[in-house]
C-alpha cells in the first residue's frame, strides 16, 4: 500500500476520520490514490494491489456497509474490463472516483432536504454521536429560518456527540451537551430523535453508535418519533441471505487509562449497538422517508 492509503487505514481506525459516509469518501480516495501510485503494466499486480487496499479499508471498520459496498462497486468495474491496459484501468478508476463523489453530495442533498422538512418550529430534537448528515439536517432547517433546539448526547468513550454539539452551536442552532445517561431525563421534553446510521440489514434494524439502541428505547416508550439519516448505500446485502454484520469491538484503553486498570476487571467497548425496526419511526433516505420495513425493497 502506499503512504497515503496506509495513512487514511490508520486514521479511520483510531477514529481521526468517522462517521460512515466521511470514512466511505476516505477509503474510495485512498483506493483511488493507490491506483494512482501503481507503476508498471501487468493488470494481475495491479488488481492485486487494489484488492490488498480494499481489504485493509474495510477491515480497518468491520461495520461500515457502505465503504464496503462503493469499494466492491470500483473492484468489480476493474474486474470487469478483462482487456484493458492498466494506463486504462486508472482512467476508469479516477473516473468512477468523481462519479461516486458526485453520487454520494447527491443523495445527502436529497436526506438533508428530506429530513429538514420534519423540522417545526419551537421543536427540541435529541440527536447522538456525530453524523455528517444529521447535522446536514439541522443546519438545513436552520437555514431555511426554522426557530428550534438540539440536545446532543456526549456520546463515550471519544466523545464524538462534543464534534457535533460544537458544530451545530458554532452555527447559531441552540444546543446543549448532554451526559449519555442524561438521555433519559430529557428525551421525555423532546419532539423527535435523529440519529445516523453505520448500516441497515435486512430485518430493517439500524446498526449505529453504541448508545443509539437504548436512546430508541427511551423515544418508543415516550411515544416520540425516532428518525435514521441513511443513505441505501448503507444498507449490507449480505444480510439479505443471513450474514451477521460484525459489531466492531474497540480497545478497552479509549474507555480506561491504564492506570486505572485494575486485576480482574474486564473491559468491554463496543463501538455500535442494534436497534431493532420497531423503535425506528422511519429511515429519512435519499428516495424519501420510508418505513424501516421497506429498506430492503429499495436498497
Ligand atoms: C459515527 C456514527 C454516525 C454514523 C453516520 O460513529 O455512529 O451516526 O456513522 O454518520 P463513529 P454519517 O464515530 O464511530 O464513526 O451520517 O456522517 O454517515
Amino acid at each position: 500500500m502506499n503512504k497515503k492509503a496506509q495513512r487514511i487505514v490508520r486514521d479511520i481506525k483510531m477514529l481521526r476520520i468517522q462517521g460512515a459516509r466521511t470514512i466511505a469518501k476516505a477509503a474510495v480516495d485512498a483506493l483511488a490514490s493507490e491506483s494512482d501510485s501503481f507503476t508498471g503494466n501487468s493488470r494481475d499486480a495491479y488488481l492485486s494491489a487494489l484488492l490488498v487496499t480494499a481489504d485493509a479499508l474495510a477491515a480497518a471498520r468491520p461495520t461500515e456497509p457502505m465503504l464496503r459496498n462503493y469499494l466492491r462497486y470500483v473492484i468489480n468495474y476493474v474486474q470487469r474490463d478483462k482487456d484493458a491496459p492498466v494506463s486504462e484501468l486508472k482512467q476508469l478508476v479516477s473516473s468512477l472516483q468523481k462519479g461516486i463523489y458526485k453520487d454520494m453530495e447527491r443523495s445527502k442533498a436529497e436526506i438533508v432536504k428530506y429530513g429538514a422538512a420534519l423540522i417545526s418550529n419551537g421543536s427540541t430534537y435529541l440527536t447522538h454521536c456525530h453524523s455528517s448528515t444529521v447535522v446536514g439536517i439541522f443546519t438545513k432547517a436552520y437555514d431555511e429560518g426554522k426557530d428550534f433546539a438540539v440536545i446532543a448526547c456526549e456520546t463515550r468513550p471519544l466523545y464524538q456527540g462534543v464534534k457535533t454539539a460544537r458544530e451545530l452551536a458554532s452555527y447559531g442552532i441552540p444546543t446543549t451537551l448532554i451526559v449519555d445517561s442524561a438521555a433519559y431525563s430529557h428525551i421525555r421534553h423532546c419532539h423527535a430523535v435523529f440519529v445516523g446510521a453505520d448500516a441497515v440489514i435486512a430485518s430493517g434494524n439500524l446498526i449505529n453508535k453504541v448508545g443509539t439502541a437504548g436512546i430508541a428505547h427511551f423515544a418508543h416508550s415516550f411515544e416520540i418519533p425516532f428518525y435514521s439519516a441513511a443513505e441505501l448505500h448503507k444498507f449490507d446485502h449480505l444480510t439479505r441471505w443471513g450474514m451477521p454484520v460484525p459489531i466492531e469491538q474497540r480497545s478497552p484503553d479509549e474507555v480506561l487509562r491504564e492506570s486505572h486498570k485494575t486485576k480482574n476487571l474486564s473491559i468491554a467497548n463496543p463501538a455500535f449497538d442494534v436497534t431493532p425496526a420497531d423503535h425506528v419511526t422511519a429511515y429519512i433516505t435519499e428516495k424519501g422517508i420510508i418505513p424501516p420495513q421497506s429498506i430492503m425493497l429499495l436498497a
